[in-house]
């Protein structure tokens, strides 16, 4: 009775806040080599991924991925080093993630749903 209770709680506040009562389960895994990008903080919602070699990137979230302005969380499972930036093209402000590095949280650095490209600066670092 008691565990039906909480799951009734659960899936009340899961739909006060607008997510779907799954929101909870663990989030899509950043396969190896790539960088993930989230639409939610702590790796959730909607997830792209890329496979990261020197000289790579994405000058333009916005064409054929729809996913500009709307990462909220990243994580870099690759040897890379990886500059996001608030413009298309690799312009506007940026911040860089280094190998095996992750950010749960861009309202953390500033950067919540700003990031419009990003490059592979550097393998190894
Ligand atoms: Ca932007």
């Amino acid at each position: 009775m008691r565990v039906k209770l909480f799951a009734a709680v659960t899936a009340f506040l899961a739909a006060m806040i607008g997510l779907p009562a799954t929101a909870a389960s663990a989030a899509t895994p950043c396969p190896s080599g790539t960088v993930c990008l989230y639409a939610d903080a702590n790796y959730g919602g909607r997830m792209i991924y890329y496979t990261v070699s020197l000289g790579g990137g994405i000058p333009n979230l916005a064409h054929d991925i729809s996913f500009n302005d709307t990462a909220s969380s990243i994580i870099n499972n690759s040897n890379g080093v990886v500059r996001f930036w608030t413009d298309a093209s690799y312009k506007g402000y940026y911040f860089e993630i280094g190998t095996l590095k992750w950010n749960s949280n861009l309202v953390n650095n500033g950067f919540n749903d700003l990031i419009s490209s990003f490059e592979v600066r550097a393998i190894g670092g």
